[in-house]
């Protein structure tokens, strides 16, 4: 029995601990500019993430959902493939501490996500944080003609308000292991992020000759302090 394992590596570490130094109990606080021709200092104001206080439950994190599905047919012949997903906060003891972190239709990582290369990916967001703006970033993906769905808020696209939704609506031309993620505030330090896998034909390692089955790993920095705590003054993303 042969195992390929795809692993998904965050590294934030180096941002987190760069802002030790700066850790405060404050969650909101203003920048100042000076403008050098005189007349009022401007006072400019961030956004600063709100505190998750949700006590609804999340779905326990567990590796089956994360293995690839020996089933799924790896092919060139593009489909399109459409997910429905709730950004929520919700409850939970990943590591075995309970705090509040942000899910994906209440699990963290967030859904495993397999496609084809050619394929169209469609996904309806819908933002349920009560208080938090959101976004999606497919890492790694090229977006050659559809950069407005790259999911960088303020850049390529407004950021999803509370409450509302938005649709990305983009075709891969390119295959391998990556991964998705928030880019609004610190949120993916929070768990909004999940593996992105797909999948070719031109791929040399075949399943049933080179390996039997695929399991993703992912490795991330996690804190039991929520991002806001741990890094106040990094509002507008990473
Ligand atoms: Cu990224």
């Amino acid at each position: 029995m042969k195992l390929q394992i795809c692993t998904v590596i965050f590294l934030t570490s180096f941002i987190l601990a760069s802002a030790q130094s700066i850790i405060s109990d404050s969650t909101s606080y203003t920048a100042i500019t000076t403008v050098s021709q005189g007349g009022p200092t401007p006072t400019i104001a961030f956004e600063a993430p709100a505190l998750l206080t949700e006590v609804t439950p999340a779905v326990s994190p567990n590796m089956a959902s994360y293995q690839l599905n020996s089933s799924f047919k790896i092919t060139n012949r593009s489909v399109t493939r459409t997910y429905y997903w709730t950004i929520a906060a919700r409850y939970g003891a990943p590591d075995g501490y309970y705090r509040s972190y942000i899910t994906i239709n209440s699990q963290m990582p967030g859904p495993l996500v397999e496609a084809n290369e050619g394929d169209t990916l469609v996904f309806n967001i819908y933002n349920a944080l009560p208080s938090q703006t959101a976004s999606i970033h497919w890492h790694g993906m090229h977006q050659n003609g559809t950069a407005f769905m790259d999911g960088v808020p303020g850049v390529t696209q407004c950021p999803i308000q509370s409450g509302k939704s938005f649709t990305y609506h983009f075709t891969v031309t390119q295959y391998g292991t990556y991964w998705y993620h928030s880019h609004s505030s610190t949120q993916y330090t929070d768990g909004l992020f999940g593996p992105l896998i797909i999948h070719s034909v031109n791929d040399p390692l075949v399943r049933g000759t080179d390996f039997d089955y695929e399991q993703v790993i992912i490795l991330n920095d996690w804190y039991h302090n929520q991002a806001v705590r741990t890094c106040p003054h990094l509002p507008n993303g990473i």
